[in-house]
């Protein structure tokens, strides 16, 4: 049996100190959180950047090749330009826009394709330098779309899958994106190509139609004398250990502390400030609901997580500016001297509180403009052991294709939303034990072990 080596734009950590009293310590996140159970699991090799600058100290360096050593890690260093152009330009500000339907965010200027390749092929490098015959390679997402095609150039007999995390868009929005097939040929170079949705696998074989003239058959494409397969893999939590969290002490403690304002019912929100995920249209809604359902004042308050992002790029400091201007109008005109409808948090919080907000939440709100799939929506499932809180969830969340008995709803319609803030506040005991039951007997047997699980046994069925 082959090794399993995971590839990802960065490793699940983060590099603290400087010189040799660096320290390298997990990090969390949707992916790094997910794979991490992988990774534990195969005795696998993980590939991909540090965090930490290429031109750090000789002593630094040496430090984090040992610490990293020891978790089966593997660094591809990246230099401040190709952080600043590969990752930060290409695909955090043109990609991630394109892939999201949101073509006005693209810059005037697009330009790196160059640095992007190169970078890629660096890490296709450092792939080809770990592997062995008989392993097979996982690549992840929309930062490394080219390393398939450009690894299979170098040991064309791997065994390589790729997942993408994020929407695969309409084609006419896919078409404005230059350099295009190039892209797309990049993935084609894996055996088995993987997407959270069946609609995000309808866009992409739609694009490979017009660009090529190829059909999909048996979920299966000819391209190049080779057979691609082309998936659908949802992907799942850690469901068992959301669960189990709800009841440790600490949480308990906290989510009392939590629900201790009798009388105010909570509703959560908890997001990267991405202008994919709708926190101000989110906002806009909870202004009507207070206008139209006045019932509500100083009875209900939003507490809102937003960890801040890509802080950078012009697109991301101005959706963080109309969150808290939104926030500033909303507290300024509904609040009193006892009461404060709503309370950001602009920061990170610990896995305690985010185990407490989700237990001690009445209502939780995910309501992206897009979302390739949303983990948040499946968390906050996972952890309501007490069969009990409304999930209020996007129809443009992958998420919203399985978790059929939330409360569904289209962000863009802001007066709906309010309305359907409305009834989730309301909604009867019985039919939210219903509902949270039916969610939870989805979640808890779709975790993030059977996604794995699912697309590593495709991909080694998928003929060499
Ligand atoms: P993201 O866009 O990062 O992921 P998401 O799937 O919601 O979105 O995952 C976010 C993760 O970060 C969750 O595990 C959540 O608990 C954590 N998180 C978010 N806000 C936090 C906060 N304020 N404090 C602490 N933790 C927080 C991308 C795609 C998604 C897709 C995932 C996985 O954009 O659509 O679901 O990859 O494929």
């Amino acid at each position: 049996m082959g090794r399993l080596i995971l590839v990802s734009n960065r490793l699940p950590i983060t590099v603290t100190g400087c010189g040799d009293a660096i320290e390298v310590v997990p990090s969390s996140g949707g992916l790094a959180t997910g794979l991490g159970s992988v990774h534990r699991c195969n005795e696998s090799l993980w590939v991909g950047w540090s965090g930490m600058d290429a031109g750090a100290s000789t002593e630094a360096r040496r430090s984090l090749q040992a610490q990293l050593a020891a978790r089966r890690l593997v660094e591809v260093p990246l230099s401040t330009d190709d952080v600043s152009i590969y990752y930060e330009h290409i695909a955090n500000g043109v990609l991630w826009p394109i892939f999201h339907d949101q073509l006005e965010k693209l810059p005037n200027v697009i330009e790196g394709w160059d640095t992007y390749e190169s970078v890629n092929a660096r890490y296709a490098d450092m792939i080809a330098a770990c592997a062995r015959p008989g392993d097979t390679v996982w690549i992840h997402d929309f930062h490394l779309m080219r390393v398939p095609a450009l690894l299979r150039e170098r040991v064309p007999e791997l065994r390589i899958g790729f997942f993408l995390h994020i929407p695969f868009p309409n084609p006419e929005i896919f078409f404005a994106l230059p350099r295009r097939q190039w892209l797309v040929e990049g993935m084609l170079g894996a055996d088995l190509i993987g997407f959270h949705t069946r609609r995000y696998r309808g866009h992409f074989t739609a694009v490979l139609r017009r660009l090529f003239g190829i059909e999909m058959k048996d979920e299966c494409i000819a391209y190049k004398g080779r057979r691609v397969g082309l998936g659908i893999f949802p992907m799942g939590v850690d469901s068992a250990s959301f669960a189990q969290r709800a009841a440790d002490a600490k949480v308990v403690a906290e989510t009392a502390r939590l629900k201790s304002d009798r009388g105010i019912r909570l509703l959560v929100g908890i997001d990267r400030l991405d202008y994919s995920k709708g926190l101000p249209k989110r906002l806009l809604a909870l202004e009507r609901l207070l206008t139209t359902h006045p019932e509500w004042l100083e009875r209900i308050r939003l507490v809102q997580v937003a960890v801040p992002s890509r802080e950078g790029l012009a697109a991301y400091k101005s959706v963080r500016r109309a969150v808290e201007e939104l926030v500033g109008r909303i507290n300024g005109r509904f609040g009193t001297h006892r009461w404060t409808p709503v309370r950001y948090i602009n920061r990170s919080v610990n896995d305690t509180i985010l185990s407490a907000l989700y237990r001690a939440a009445d209502v939780l709100l995910v309501t992206p403009l897009r979302d390739g799939m949303n983990l948040v929506a499946k968390e906050f499932v996972a952890t309501r052991s007490d069969d009990d809180g409304v999930l209020v969830l996007s129809e443009f969340a992958g998420a919203a294709d399985e978790l059929t008995r939330a409360v569904i709803v289209n962000p863009y319609d802001v007066d709906g939303l309010a309305e359907s803030l409305h009834r989730a506040l309301q909604m009867p005991a019985d039919e939210r034990r219903e509902r949270m039951q039916a969610l939870r007997a989805h979640v808890m047997a779709n975790d993030v072990a059977k996604w794995s699980d699912g697309f590593l046994r495709q991909l080694a069925s998928m003929p060499a």
